[in-house]
C-alpha cells in the first residue's frame, strides 16, 4: 500500500486560477491523496467556481472559513485536519505537473523533508506537463541555497515529524508566515535531500494591484511582516547556532532587497530607523565578514543608532547602484540624467510637451489641441516628440526625438505633459508637472482592470498600467459611457475632461467639405470615386513582440475592385501596433494603402463608408452619421478568449457583423438598404456616444487647463 499524502491548498479570490490548480492536483498519477482545501473567507464567486471544480472526488474535503484569517493560519487548520503520512502545500493560483508527487515521494527515503524546485510561469509560456529526468541532490552545504527562498512549497514533509515537534506556520504576519515553520525543519535536520528538475509551476499574478499575490503586496507591508517574523524568531531562546545564522543572512538578503528600496522613498528612513535598528542590534556580526564593504558600514550605523551617519551611506549606496546601472547603456545614462539632473533644473511654466501615438504619428487628439492653441496665439513653448522629427507641421513647435538626450531633457523640464497614451514608467513626474491623458478612444474592448486574465505579451501589464495612470492630472471622455469605464478600468479619480474628443472637432468643421476635397487631392484619390476605409484593430495574441503584432488581411481585394473598383476605391489603414506590411500588388489603382498616414480623422472625413471590426474608429466615425460595417470573422475569439466587449455586438452596433468578405462586398453593393435598415439603431448609438463631440472639444479642454 502506497503512503498517503494530505495536499493541504489554501484559497484565496484566485477564481480565474482555480481550474488549473485543482485539475493539477486530481490529476497526479500518485493517487493516494487526501485533498484538503481551506476557503479562507473568498467571494461568493470564488466559493462558487471552488465549489464546482471539486465534485466527484472524493479525496477532496473543504473547509470554508467565514472570515479571512490569512494563509498561515488556513494552513495550520489543514495541518490540523490531515491524517497523511505525508504533507504537501500547494497555492490556489499555482499548479503542478502530472507526476511530481509520485517523484517526490519516490525519492523521499528515509528523510523527513524532501524538496523540489519553484519555477515562474507566466501567460503564454510552455510548460512540461510530465517530467521526465530528475536528478537527486544530498549536499549538506546547500542546506541554505535551498532554504533561502524561505517557502514551503514544493517540499514534502513527513507528517509525524511535523506534529512531534508541533510545527506550524505563523498566523501574525501576511507574507513571511512559512518561515517559522521553516526554521525548526532547518536547525533540526542535517542534511535535506533536493530533487532537480522537479517543478512546481508559480504563477506569476498579472494583477498586482487589485488582486496581489502575497508576494506582490507593497514594499512597506513586505518589510514590517519580515521584521516582525525576524525578530520573533530570532528572540527564541532554543535556536541553535545554524538558525540563527539563517536568519541573520536572510535579514541581510532582505536588507539588500527590499530595505533599502524602501529608503529610496522620502521620509521612510526616519520612520523606521529605530525599529530597524533594534533589529540589526541582533545580528550576529559573523555573518558580514564576507561581505561589501557598504553593507558593513549601514549595518554598523544601524547597530550605534546613528541615523545621521547612516542615511549618508545610504545615499552614497544608491549612488553607487545608480551610477553602475547608468553606465551600462546610453538609454540607462539618459533616464540616469533626467532624474539626477534634468529633473532639478527649473521647471518651465510656459512649456507643453505633446505625443501622439507613441511618437508614430502627428495626429488625434494632442494634435487638435495644439493647433488650437497655435491659432489663438497662445504664449507657451511647444515641443513635439516624434520617432522621425522633421515633419511637415503648422506653427513653430520644436520637433524631438523620441528617446533623444533632448527628449529626456524636455519631458523633465516642462509643465505640461499632453500625451493620448501611457509615458514610460521611468518618467518620474515631477512636483508641478501637468499631465492631460486625452486617451484614444471610446472602449469597446475591455481594459486594463476589467480585463480578466492577459493573453497579452507583457504579464506587467496591469502593473505598469497602474502606475503610469497615477501620473496623469486630467482625462478627457467623449461620452458618460467612457467616463464611467475609466473610473473603474483605470481606478481613475482624478479630473475627468468630459467634452467630447479634440480628434473628433475637424468631423464638425463648417468647412468639411473642402477640407475633405483638399485631402483627397493631396493623396491623389481621383475625385470622382467614393472611397471605403478598412480600418482594423490589432489581436493580443497575435505577435511578435510587445508592441510588435501581426496582421492577416482577410478581405478579397481583387474581388473587392471587380465588384466596386467602378464606383470605389478603397483605404487600407492598419491600427499603428501592426508591423506586418499589407500587399496591395495588383490592384494599386484601388487599394490605398495609408497605415502610415499621420492622422485617421482626416481619412474618416474623405470616406463614405467605413469597415472596422473592434476598433474604437467607429464610435468617432459615427459622428457622420455614415455607414459601418463591422468584419467580424474572429468575433468569438476575440470576445471570449481574448477582451470580452463592454456592448452587445450583436445588437447593438450601428451596422451589421459581416463573416466573410463576399458578405462585405454584397452589403456594400447594398448600402442603400444597409442604412434604412440600422437607422434607428445609428441614432440611438449617435445619441449615445457622440453627443458630446460639436466641435468645440479642443477649446474646452484648452479652456480647463491652461486658461
Ligand atoms: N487607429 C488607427 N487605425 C486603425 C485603428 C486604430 O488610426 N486601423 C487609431 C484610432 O484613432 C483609434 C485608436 O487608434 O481610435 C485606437 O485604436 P483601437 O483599434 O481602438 O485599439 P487600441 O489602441 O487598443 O485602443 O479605449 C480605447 C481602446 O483602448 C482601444
Amino acid at each position: 500500500m502506497k503512503k498517503k499524502i494530505s495536499v493541504i491548498i489554501p484559497v484565496y479570490n484566485t477564481t480565474e486560477f482555480l481550474e488549473d490548480c485543482i485539475q493539477s492536483i486530481t490529476n497526479q498519477t500518485y493517487k493516494n491523496l487526501e485533498i484538503i482545501i481551506i476557503n479562507d473567507g473568498s467571494s461568493e464567486e470564488c466559493r462558487k467556481k471552488l465549489e464546482s471544480l471539486t465534485v466527484g472526488d472524493d479525496r477532496i474535503q473543504i473547509v470554508h472559513l467565514e472570515k479571512t484569517m490569512g494563509v498561515g493560519a488556513a494552513r495550520n487548520i489543514g495541518l490540523s485536519k490531515a491524517t497523511g503520512d505525508y504533507v504537501y502545500f500547494l497555492d490556489s493560483d499555482d499548479y503542478l505537473p502530472e507526476n511530481i508527487l509520485e517523484l517526490l515521494a519516490k525519492h523521499i527515503g528515509k528523510s523527513k523533508v524532501i524538496s523540489g524546485k519553484l519555477k515562474k510561469v507566466t501567460v503564454g509560456m510552455e510548460e512540461l506537463k510530465t517530467i521526465k529526468k530528475v536528478k537527486l541532490v544530498k549536499d549538506k552545504k546547500l542546506k541554505f541555497q535551498h532554504f533561502k527562498n524561505m517557502s514551503v512549497l514544493n517540499r514534502l514533509f513527513k507528517l509525524s515529524f511535523i506534529r512531534k515537534h508541533n510545527i506550524k506556520f505563523a498566523e501574525d504576519v501576511r507574507v513571511y508566515s512559512d518561515l517559522e515553520f521553516l526554521l525548526p525543519i532547518y536547525q533540526k535536520l542535517g542534511e535535506i535531500p533536493m530533487l532537480n528538475r522537479a517543478h512546481y509551476y508559480k504563477r506569476k499574478r498579472n494583477d498586482p494591484i487589485l488582486n496581489p499575490a502575497l508576494l506582490q503586496m507593497n514594499r512597506e507591508e513586505k518589510v514590517k511582516d519580515f521584521l516582525k517574523i525576524y525578530n520573533k524568531l530570532r528572540s527564541k531562546e532554543d535556536n541553535k547556532k545554524s538558525a540563527n545564522r539563517y536568519l541573520d543572512i536572510l535579514f541581510l538578503n532582505f536588507f539588500r532587497k527590499e530595505i533599502i528600496m524602501l529608503f529610496k522613498e522620502e521620509g521612510k528612513i526616519h520612520k523606521y530607523f529605530n525599529q530597524i535598528s533594534k533589529t540589526a542590534e541582533k545580528i550576529d556580526t559573523k555573518v558580514l565578514s564576507n561581505k561589501h564593504f557598504i553593507l558593513k558600514k549601514e549595518i554598523k550605523h544601524l547597530r550605534t543608532g546613528n541615523e545621521k551617519k547612516f542615511t549618508n551611506v545610504i545615499k552614497l549606496h544608491h549612488m553607487l547602484r545608480d551610477t553602475k546601472k547608468a553606465i551600462t547603456s546610453k538609454s540607462n545614462f539618459y533616464k540616469f540624467l533626467y532624474r539626477k539632473v534634468f529633473m532639478k533644473m527649473p521647471l518651465q511654466e510656459k512649456q507643453i510637451v505633446f505625443e501622439s501615438f507613441l511618437g508614430k504619428n502627428y495626429s488625434d487628439s494632442p494634435k487638435y489641441m495644439y493647433e488650437y492653441m497655435i491659432d489663438k496665439n497662445m504664449d507657451y513653448k511647444y515641443i513635439w516628440i516624434f520617432n522621425e522629427p522633421g515633419k511637415k507641421i503648422p506653427g513653430n513647435a520644436k520637433q524631438i526625438k523620441r528617446f533623444s538626450l533632448r527628449y529626456f531633457y524636455y519631458l523633465a523640464t516642462s509643465k505640461y505633459w499632453v500625451s493620448n497614451s501611457r509615458l514610460p514608467k521611468y518618467l518620474d513626474k515631477r512636483e508641478g508637472n501637468i499631465y492631460i491623458q486625452t486617451w484614444h478612444g471610446t472602449p469597446l474592448k475591455r481594459l486594463v482592470f476589467d480585463m480578466n486574465d492577459v493573453h497579452s505579451a507583457n504579464p506587467n501589464y496591469k502593473r505598469d498600467f497602474y502606475q503610469q495612470s497615477r501620473r496623469w492630472d486630467y482625462l478627457v471622455s467623449a461620452n458618460q459611457y467612457s467616463s464611467d469605464i475609466f473610473r473603474r478600468a483605470f481606478l481613475f479619480d482624478k479630473q475627468m475632461l468630459e467634452v467630447g474628443y479634440p480628434r473628433n472637432d475637424i468631423l464638425y468643421h463648417p468647412n468639411k467639405d473642402e477640407i475633405a476635397k483638399k485631402i483627397k487631392q493631396k493623396l491623389n484619390i481621383p475625385l470622382d470615386k467614393k472611397i471605403i476605409l478598412y480600418a482594423p484593430t490589432w489581436r493580443d495574441d497575435d505577435f511578435y513582440e510587445p508592441g510588435k503584432y501581426k496582421f492577416n488581411l482577410k478581405l478579397d481585394l481583387k474581388q473587392m475592385k471587380e465588384r466596386l473598383g467602378d464606383e470605389y476605391v478603397v483605404i487600407l489603414r492598419m491600427h499603428y501596433f501592426i508591423a506586418d506590411d499589407i500587399e496591395t500588388t495588383g490592384v494599386e489603382d484601388f487599394a490605398y494603402n495609408l497605415s502610415k498616414y499621420d492622422d485617421i480623422a482626416e481619412l474618416y472625413l474623405i470616406s463614405d463608408i467605413l469597415i472596422t471590426d473592434y476598433s474604437s474608429v467607429f464610435f468617432d466615425y459615427a459622428n457622420l452619421q455614415r455607414p459601418i460595417l463591422f468584419y467580424t470573422y474572429d468575433l468569438e475569439k476575440y470576445r471570449d478568449t481574448l477582451r470580452g466587449f463592454y456592448i452587445d455586438m450583436e445588437n447593438d452596433l450601428p451596422g451589421p457583423l459581416l463573416k466573410t468578405s463576399e458578405e462585405v462586398i454584397e452589403t456594400i453593393v447594398h448600402i442603400e438598404e444597409q442604412k434604412q435598415a440600422f437607422k434607428e439603431k445609428y441614432d440611438l448609438f449617435y445619441e449615445k456616444f457622440c453627443k458630446w463631440d460639436n466641435g468645440k472639444a479642443s477649446e474646452k479642454v484648452v479652456k480647463e487647463v491652461f486658461m
